[in-house]
This record gives structure tokens, C-alpha cells and sequence, in this order.
């Protein structure tokens, strides 16, 4: 595979940008070699500068469950575009995409709109902290918030990938307020309470997509729900990657629990920039300008924005029987990279939670970050590379989740599978 137009790329990127990326995991530091530099999208596939293409299981890490340039979602993008990217001020699309999310979600009464992911969550916490009248939060360990100061303690995705769980630049002053616990456990979680009497909300990821894929039991979660409502303390649902990816309705639609308050992010915008977080009206309305609690966004709600979002969940709700499809086929990718990994006796485990997957080379099965911890990664850096040689482009870190998109076909399954056997062979 020639990458040497990347290469330059990359070079030239570096003199200008930090690490040559806008967002450290893109930088393949963890698996070795050169990004390849995107030049366009198409369907399933991805094309680099120097012509190469890939099938792409990341989907731009969960937004575009259509795949690249779908049709619909494309001409709602143009069509918006044509009368003014931004305004600054109200406009109907956002109270018709809250319509749509409201509808689908029961813990949701109102909802605000934002730019990401951490914006969500950041605004969520204070939202949190301003309604119980209390500062300590909990969050598991390999959990993903974004990088919001609270939030980077224990974090997982970029941070766990470059084995920097915390940063330089967070106080202690505020980090002391972030109490850790460990995923799946709810005995962690009780000595946080027993060590806290002032715990506004615990935040989780009820599917965990930044420690590789990693689901919380629904005991668990039914446990966590109730230990919350004894301590008068919100519990957050960070559907950031789950929302409208694990099922139509999240991971809520799984386990058929409901948070206080969720975040969004990644599908209902379409693949365009985009956050949200909602929740009880009881709460919502603590928000500003109906509350005291601030929170605001120049580019909130962006027309663009809402228009990818509201096609993106009107395609998905017309159509709820592609998650069935979309599973189908992370199952049966999943399934066959299990049966090339244990043909080469290569210990590894798979996971599937709708339309997203995850694998560990690992004997045990990953039921937090402790065991995520223990995968081999020099073998996973070895999978990806060979994989990407191939034309198949995965997550370049143990600690993402992949993505199926409609756009990916049942040969496109076959030929990954074809090449994961022949580059567990190699790895062996
Ligand atoms: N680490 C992010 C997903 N969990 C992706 C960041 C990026 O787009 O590079």
C-alpha cells in the first residue's frame, strides 16, 4: 500500500498542528505508521490522498449509521446551506429535532442542543450540580465524558490509548470532586456514597464505547438507579456514542432504565458538529433562561446541523428494522473474527451492542477497565496495520468500539473476514 502522499501530509500537518491531528487518537500513534489522509467518503467506503480505499467500520466514530454521502442526508445539508449556515437565533428545526428525540426517549421532557459530546456533558453536570445543590460527581473508570476538567480522571478513549487517564492542566481543587468507581461493580460505587454525602450525579456510559465495547449489566444499572434515588443524586446516561447507535432508543431501549438526565451526541447530527442533553422537565427547566444555571452557544442548535440530525432520525425511525440488519452484520464480522483469531489459537473476545462492536485480544471476558487494561496491545497494533493494508479500516486503538453502517454490505463482511484470517495467521 503506498501511503506516500500521507506521508507528506502528515509531515507537513505536524509543522502547523500539534501532533499533526486535531484530536490525538487520529494520530495512529497507538498502532504504529502513517494516518492515511481522507480525501473523500462514499457509502461504505473511505479514499485516501494517494487513491487507496478502505472499507470503514469507524464511520467517523458512530455518526454516520448511513454511511458516507447518503442521499437524504446530503440533500438536507445542501438544501439548508442554500438559506444561511448560522444564525444565532431560534429556528423551527430545533424544536422539530427535539420533537423527534423526545418522542423516542421516556426520560426525556425537554432538551437542549450544543456543539459535542463534552459540551453536553460538561453542561449536564452543572445542570446536576446547580439542581441538587451539591458538587461531587461519580464516574467510572475507562468511562469517556469528553475532556471537560471534571471528566478527565480515569478517562478512557484517547486518553487511556496514550496512557494519560488524567491531565496537566486539570486542578486538583476540582478534580477532588470526581469520585472513581468501577464499571460493573456496585460495591465501588457504594463506598463512593459511603465516602460522599454530597454527590450531585453518577455519570456513566450504560454501553462503554471508549474502554473498547464494553456493556454495564443491567443489574448493575438497576442497582445504580436505586442507589441514586436513596441518595437524592442524578443519574446521567452518557448515550453520547449509544444514542441511536445500540438501538433507536439507546441503550435505554435495552435495559429499559431511565437516567435523570441523557447526553447525546454523534447520529443525531448526522455526522455534522453536534451535542445535546436532556432529561425531566423538573430538572431541564433549572437551565437558563428559564432557570438560574447557564449554559449558552453561538453555534447551539445550528441549522445545518439540526437539518443532517432531523433527516438522520427520520430515516432511522421510518425504518426501525435496520438495527436488526445492522446487528446482524456486526455479529456475524464479530463471529468471524473469533473463528480466525481461534483457528491461529489467539486468545481473543468480541462484543456486540446493536450497531457497534468491539473486540480484545484477551483470554477473559472485559467487564471493566481493569481487564480492558490486560489486552495485548502490540497485537492489536500488529491487526490493525496488517488489517488496514488490506483495505479495512478500523479503530486505531483497543479503545474505541467500531461502527456498521447501512452502506456495508454482506460481501464487504465476508472480504474483512477473509482478510482477518489471513492477518491472524501472520500475528500469530
Ligand atoms: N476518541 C474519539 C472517539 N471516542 C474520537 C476522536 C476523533 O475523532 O479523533
Amino acid at each position: 500500500m503506498n501511503l506516500q502522499k500521507s506521508q507528506q501530509a502528515f509531515e507537513e500537518a505536524k509543522r502547523y498542528i500539534p501532533g499533526g491531528v486535531d484530536s490525538p487518537v487520529r494520530a495512529f500513534n497507538s498502532v504504529g505508521g502513517t494516518p492515511p489522509f481522507i480525501e473523500r467518503g462514499q457509502g461504505a467506503y473511505l479514499f485516501d490522498i494517494d487513491g487507496n480505499r478502505y472499507i470503514d467500520y469507524v464511520q467517523s466514530w458512530g455518526p454516520l449509521i448511513f454511511g458516507h454521502c447518503d442521499k437524504d442526508i446530503e440533500e438536507a445539508i445542501i438544501d439548508r446551506v442554500k438559506k444561511g449556515v448560522s444564525f444565532g437565533a431560534p429556528t423551527e428545526l430545533e424544536t422539530q429535532l427535539a420533537k423527534e428525540i423526545v418522542s423516542l426517549f421516556d426520560s426525556v421532557d425537554k432538551i437542549r442542543f450544543v456543539n459535542s459530546g463534552t459540551e453536553a456533558v460538561m453542561s449536564a453536570l452543572r445542570l446536576a450540580r446547580g439542581y441538587t445543590a451539591k458538587d461531587d460527581i461519580v464516574k467510572f473508570a475507562g468511562c469517556y465524558h469528553g475532556h471537560s476538567d471534571s471528566l478527565l480522571v480515569s478517562a478512557g478513549s484517547g486518553a487511556a490509548t496514550f496512557g494519560t487517564p488524567s491531565s496537566p492542566g486539570v486542578p486538583a481543587d476540582l478534580t477532588k470532586h470526581t469520585l472513581i468507581a468501577k464499571y460493573n461493580d456496585i460495591e465501588s460505587v457504594k463506598r463512593c456514597f459511603k465516602d460522599s454525602k454530597n454527590i450531585a450525579a453518577v455519570i456513566i456510559e450504560p454501553i462503554a464505547g471508549n474502554m473498547g465495547l464494553v456493556p454495564a449489566d443491567k443489574e448493575f444499572l438497576e442497582e445504580l438507579r436505586k442507589l441514586c434515588d436513596e441518595n437524592n443524586t442524578l443519574l446521567i446516561f452518557d448515550e453520547v456514542m449509544s444514542g441511536f447507535r445500540a438501538s433507536l432508543k439507546g441503550a435505554q431501549g435495552i435495559v429499559d432504565i431511565k437516567p435523570d438526565l441523557v447526553t447525546f451526541g454523534k447520529v443525531i447530527g448526522g455526522g455534522m458538529p453536534v451535542g445535546a442533553f436532556g432529561g425531566k422537565e423538573e430538572i431541564m427547566k433549572w437551565l437558563s433562561p428559564e432557570g438560574p444555571v447557564y449554559q449558552a452557544g453561538t453555534l447551539s442548535g445550528n441549522p445545518v446541523a439540526m437539518a443532517a440530525g432531523i433527516a438522520t432520525i427520520n430515516k432511522l425511525k421510518t425504518n426501525p428494522a435496520i438495527y436488526v440488519e445492522l446487528s446482524k452484520k456486526a455479529k456475524r464480522l464479530m463471529e468471524g473474527f473469533q473463528a480466525a483469531a481461534d483457528a491461529e489459537e489467539i486468545p481473543f473476545v468480541t462484543e456486540v451492542r446493536g450497531s457497534m462492536f468491539g473486540f480484545f485480544f484477551s483470554d477473559k471476558v472485559v467487564k471493566n477497565f481493569d481487564d480492558a487494561l490486560e489486552n495485548d496491545q502490540k497485537r492489536f497494533a500488529r491487526f490493525h496495520k496488517e488489517m488496514l493494508k488490506r483495505g479495512i479500516y478500523l479503530a486505531c486503538s483497543p479503545f474505541e468500539t467500531g461502527f456498521i453502517s447501512t452502506a456495508i454490505s454482506d460481501d464487504m463482511i465476508e472480504e474483512t473476514i477473509l482478510a482477518a484470517y489471513e492477518v491472524m495467521r501472520e500475528i500469530a
